[in-house]
């Protein structure tokens, strides 16, 4: 199989009209997209998402978590399944996770048009949820085909405004109690296509990244509890301010990643004070520190130091600290064979790629842990994510779908 020049102009107009349809389930201000999972416009958008895979002649179906799979079914039960998230960060961009579900829609598509039925079964693969952007849930709806969501998380977990995850499925029509049936053992391969979310391929001109590593990531959240009152009558040397403490965490999250160098990251990017105002002495902050490293060694001294510092600062500072994990997921590395035949995919479609790590966090890097997995990147328009002006070039898109279709026309056909 090979694309033909008409190929290549349909599968651009496809994929750039299912990005632009996605985009507008969840626009916010400045052309960006907030699309929390099991949010109204994630439902609008998991229902365009239906109309796809039902139009491209797939077999539709949802899973317990609200996860939605398109199936070409095979001579055989093992699926190669290929996609990415519908939820995005809030005034997130229009590709994270949108553009990987597009590509893969019309990768299997157009595989089924030209190759028809193959050995092996072929999936789309619409994840309800991966960026924790709602929920401290840690790539729930890969934890939810991996089997590791814990009885009674679904109570627990609660957004923002104290809804549960088990409310919001609910109010969807979703069976929380029931999540367990998303399990699934029957996936013998995922193949995730992904912008880099960084500067290197558009950098160094390439259309491909083939991604051997996903770097380690966790976030630990801190609550800091002092002394609240009134910020002109007690003097400094009575204080015990949760935000100036706050502040000295979060400069030694920084140093601790800037003394370590790259790839070593940390960012603070939530922090709330209360009581919050002007006036008052803040009595309480909690902020999440997320944390990144490929090697699994290092991230692991990076936590240990972290705890140590706020355990330090906040003794001299007569604070008190609570420290507990928001989310966490191991480096590892993603299938040798399966990054070999996309290689040869690239060849064979005449593109320039490399392998490279991922220094963001991924499904496939949860997923690897049970089945072959791998990536494709693509580049973004100065490497720029996770706001609304994150951008993919279609020609690089386009090149992205064949890529994809070669390799899982390799998986799935030639099996
Ligand atoms: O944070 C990440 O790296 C991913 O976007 N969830
Ligand atoms: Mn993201
Ligand atoms: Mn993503």
């Amino acid at each position: 199989v090979a694309f033909s020049t008409a190929d290549r102009v349909a599968v651009r107009a496809m994929v750039d009209d299912l990005v632009a349809s996605l985009r507008g389930h969840g626009a916010s201000a400045g052309g960006g997209v907030t699309r929390l999972v099991y949010s109204q416009a994630w439902a609008a958008a998991m229902a365009e998402i239906e109309g796809w895979l039902g139009s491209a002649g797939l077999e539709v179906r949802v899973d317990a978590a609200g996860s939605r799979f398109g199936r070409l079914a095979g001579e055989r039960p093992q699926v190669v399944m290929s996609g990415s998230h519908v939820d995005s960060v809030v005034g997130g961009g229009a590709y994270d996770g949108a553009l990987g579900v597009a590509m893969a829609a019309c990768a299997v598509r157009w595989l089924r048009e030209t190759a028809g039925r193959p050995r092996l079964t072929l999936e789309v693969l619409a994840n309800c949820e991966e960026e924790s952007s709602r929920f401290a849930c840690n790539f729930w709806g890969s934890r939810a085909m991996l089997g590791l969501i814990r009885p009674g998380e679904c109570d627990l977990l609660r957004d923002a405004d104290g809804v549960t995850i088990g409310e919001a499925m609910s109010a969807l029509g979703l069976v929380p109690d029931r999540i367990a049936e998303a399990r699934r053992d029957d996936v013998c391969a995922y193949v995730e296509p992904h912008i880099e979310q960084g500067p290197l391929l558009e950098r160094l001109g390439l259309t491909i990244g083939v991604v051997d590593r996903v770097v380690g990531v966790r976030q630990l959240r801190f609550e800091l509890r002092g002394e609240a009152g009134h910020a002109g009558t007690i003097p400094m040397a009575a204080r015990r301010d949760a935000l100036t403490g706050a502040a000295e965490l979060v400069l030694a999250g920084e140093a601790l990643a800037r003394d370590l160098g790259q790839p070593a990251v940390a960012t603070v990017g939530a922090l709330r004070v209360e009581p919050g105002g002007a006036n008052q002495v803040p009595g309480r902050v909690d902020l999440t520190v997320d944390f990144r490293h490929v090697d699994e060694r290092v991230l692991a001294g990076m936590e240990e130091e972290l705890r140590r510092r706020a355990a330090a600062l906040a003794a001299a500072r007569g604070l008190e600290l609570s420290v507990e994990p928001r989310l966490g997921q191991r480096a590892v590395d993603l299938d040798g064979r399966l990054c070999a035949l996309l290689e040869a995919s690239c060849r064979r479609a005449g593109v320039r790629w490399q392998r490279m790590p991922s220094h963001a966090g991924h499904d496939a890097q949860l997923l690897a842990t049970r089945w072959p997995s791998a990536m494709l990147f693509l580049p973004c328009a100065g490497g720029r994510s996770h706001r609304p002006d994150e951008r993919a070039d279609m020609d690089d898109v386009v090149r992205g779908v064949e890529v994809l279709a070669l390799t899982l026309h390799e998986l799935a056909y030639e099996a």
